[in-house]
């Protein structure tokens, strides 16, 4: 490692970040271009009465000027993205800094003609091609905020987007490719304006070339408008507490929320995490594995490493398409450097042996990155051991879409220990509350909230101040709750135990059992529903749905197979149940609430340990169910 920080060190730092962060921050501000530097740095209260929070405040800038033009005059030659295709037959795509600029202009120029600029809300629905970046670097170049979803979302779930924020236009392409197989986005955004109608513009990049219908007045080809547009735009000044984009994830109810992030401190998190915990030096080729789709993509494949002037790479596909050994064949190709992947993909390819991994060389490996959930012990040393060599640092990064980068993490140099996230980043105060909400010292276990401020943080939900601070703010006054629970151990290293609300996570996806319950329950057969997580050896957490269904209709494999279909089509593939158990009642309070703890049990497998029933409105429910997941299984 170049440039590995000792423990001391960064706890030195640390200990001055939180001592005057006026100071650091303002000093740590000036890694980014500004058109007009910031007099002051953060300006927060957690408090109901005084609630706010903003950053750099006076400070003007513009991200994708950040991210593309003040790296010109050095690395106008150096390639920005670095793309592979699905298909390992496909020529890569080498995009030097210079060509993005002229990419990106000419983007912004077309967003700018059909009428789009500052404030504007964009939904790009797009597959893992450069134009994806291009769009969202685009967007941030005229100041419009975009609103990436996840291409594996369905139409329902895309129309509920698009209308929640009112965009104008929609980003997509003809079709998108992913393990062999083409996904036909463009007919998915028509049948999502079936239902959200207010669009007027939708964009459609050729990727596959493939024939889509294209609604006169409505619908471009992005490749025909570019034709008609200067390869310039100047980027737009925008304040650093404008929003840059809008991320819609789980939450604890039924809808989505729409979390936004603003311009300057959010740029400024991505680039100092990506800088500081991956230890990035041109021309190192540096490759996230995530989806522009989820909050990893947005920091740690576009706005980190392209404001830090990195090469990032950007992979189409998915890591055992063809075989088990294609991502290891992707880091030998373009001889990565630094891979940053999440613990579900290992688990994956770690079953499939080790041979598909030593087949290949990896040496310009030098770090190792996992996000998106715990990493077991097991895979961690998989990872560090196989995969690494025994050579590369492993980086477990704990973080969440609304913290916009990395929140407690091993920095190179940190003493590892396998399935701990390690101390905090600069500026981040974790705390441990017990239920009651009193603090926790020394080694101890408990919720995980975060007691100050941090530059990265979400400014909002999108439309929805009230639910903003009840959802994160008023269950402990004063402090950011993160939803997780941990153990701080008596190194003062943190230990990330899983979600301690009603989300959950599934291969690294952020799943609420209400969205899941919600879709159920639209069925015309289904009465009631309940969704619970249990243990996945490769998914981490799979999805149990407990369906009560309306009198008269019959229980069987075909309502199974369709209801696990109707989710599908309701959310999107990564929402199908893993198991559908049809219960004649489900187990509730007198007060009617369902009792999430028996239901989760039961899935677990672990029926010797119900605890106590005696609250129960009908303890003979719990019978049934039982006897019912025993015949499942
Ligand atoms: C970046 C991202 C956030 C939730 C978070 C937590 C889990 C993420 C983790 C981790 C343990 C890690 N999580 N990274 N748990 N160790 N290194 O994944 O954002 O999709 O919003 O999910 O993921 O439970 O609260 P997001």
């Amino acid at each position: 490692m170049s440039n590995a920080t000792p423990l001391a060190d960064r706890q030195a730092v640390h200990a001055r970040s939180l001592a005057d962060p006026d100071g650091f921050w303002l000093e740590a501000a000036t890694r980014l271009d500004w058109m007009t530097a910031p007099s002051r740095a953060g300006d927060w209260s957690f408090d109901r009465d005084d609630f706010h929070i903003r950053w750099f405040e006076d400070g003007v800038l513009n991200v994708a000027a950040n991210c593309i033009d003040r790296h010109l005059a050095t690395r106008g030659d150096q390639v920005a993205i670095l793309w592979e295709g699905d298909d390992p037959t496909t020529a890569p795509r080498h995009i030097t800094y210079a060509e993005l600029h002229r990419e990106v202009s000419r983007f912004a120029n077309v967003l700018k003609g059909l009428g789009a600029g500052k404030g504007d809300r964009i939904t790009l629905y797009m597959p893992m091609i450069p134009e994806a970046a291009f769009a969202m670097l685009a967007c941030a170049r005229i100041g419009a905020v975009h609103s990436v979803v996840f291409a594996g979302f369905s139409a329902e779930a895309l129309a509920g987007r698009i209308a929640d924020c009112d965009s104008r236009i929609v980003i997509t392409a003809d079709q998108g490719r992913r393990g062999g197989r083409t996904i036909a986005l463009k007919a998915c955004v028509d049948e999502a304006l079936a239902i959200a109608r207010a669009v007027d513009h939708v964009l459609v990049v050729r990727a596959t070339g493939a024939e889509v219908p294209m609604t006169a007045g409505r619908d471009i080809w992005y490749h025909e408008a570019a034709l008609n547009v200067a390869a310039d735009c100047p980027p737009e000044p925008m304040a650093a507490e404008d929003p840059l984009f809008i991320l819609y994830t789980s939450g604890s109810t039924g809808k989505p929320k729409g979390v936004v992030h603003s311009t300057g401190g959010y740029l400024l998190w991505a680039a100092m995490t990506h800088a500081t915990v991956f230890d990035y030096t041109a021309p190192d080729v540096y490759w996230c594995a995530a989806d522009i789709g989820w909050v990893t993509g947005h920091s740690y494949i576009v706005y980190g490493p392209l404001a830090n002037g990195a090469t990032t790479l950007m992979y189409e596909g998915v890591p055992n398409w063809p075989t088990p050994a294609r991502i290891w064949e992707v880091v030998d190709r373009h001889r990565v450097t630094t891979l940053y992947t999440a613990p579900t993909a290992l688990r994956a390819l770690m079953k499939e042996g080790d041979a598909y991994v030593t087949g290949t060389s990896r040496a310009s490996l030098k770090l190792l990155g996992s996000v998106g959930e715990p990493i077991n012990p097991e895979a961690w040393r998989w990872y560090h051991d196989v995969v690494g060599g025994g050579r590369c640092p492993v980086m477990d990064t704990w973080w969440q879409t609304e913290t916009g980068g990395h929140m407690i993490t091993p920095l190179p140099g940190t003493p590892a220990k396998p399935g701990s996230a390690s101390l905090p980043f600069h500026g981040v105060d974790p705390r441990l509350l017990d239920a009651e909400g009193r603090e926790l010292d020394g080694a101890a276990e408990g919720n995980l909230v975060i007691a100050a401020s941090w530059p990265g943080q979400m400014r909002g939900l999108w439309g929805d101040p009230a639910r903003f601070f009840d959802a994160y703010f008023s269950l402990y006054p004063g402090v950011y709750t993160t939803g997780d629970g941990a153990r701080r151990d008596a190194d003062g290293y943190w230990w990330i135990t899983g979600r301690v609300d009603d989300v959950i996570n599934v291969s690294g996806h952020r799943m609420g059992t209400a969205e899941v319950e919600s879709a159920l329950v639209l069925h015309a057969d289904v009465a009631e529903a309940a969704v619970v997580g249990f243990p996945h050896d490769v998914k981490g957490q799979g999805i149990y749905a407990y369906v009560t269904l309306n009198a008269g209709v019959a229980a069987d494999e075909t309502l199974r197979a369709a209801l696990r279909d109707w989710v599908r089509r309701e959310i999107g593939p990564i929402a199908t149940p893993d198991a559908i158990q049809f219960a004649p009642g489900l187990p509730k309070t007198r007060s009617g609430k369902i009792m999430r703890r028996i239901l989760r049990k039961i899935a677990e497998g672990d029926t010797a340990s119900l605890g106590d029933t005696s609250t129960l409105a009908d303890p003979g429910v719990v019978k049934a169910l039982l006897s019912e997941s025993q015949a499942r299984v």
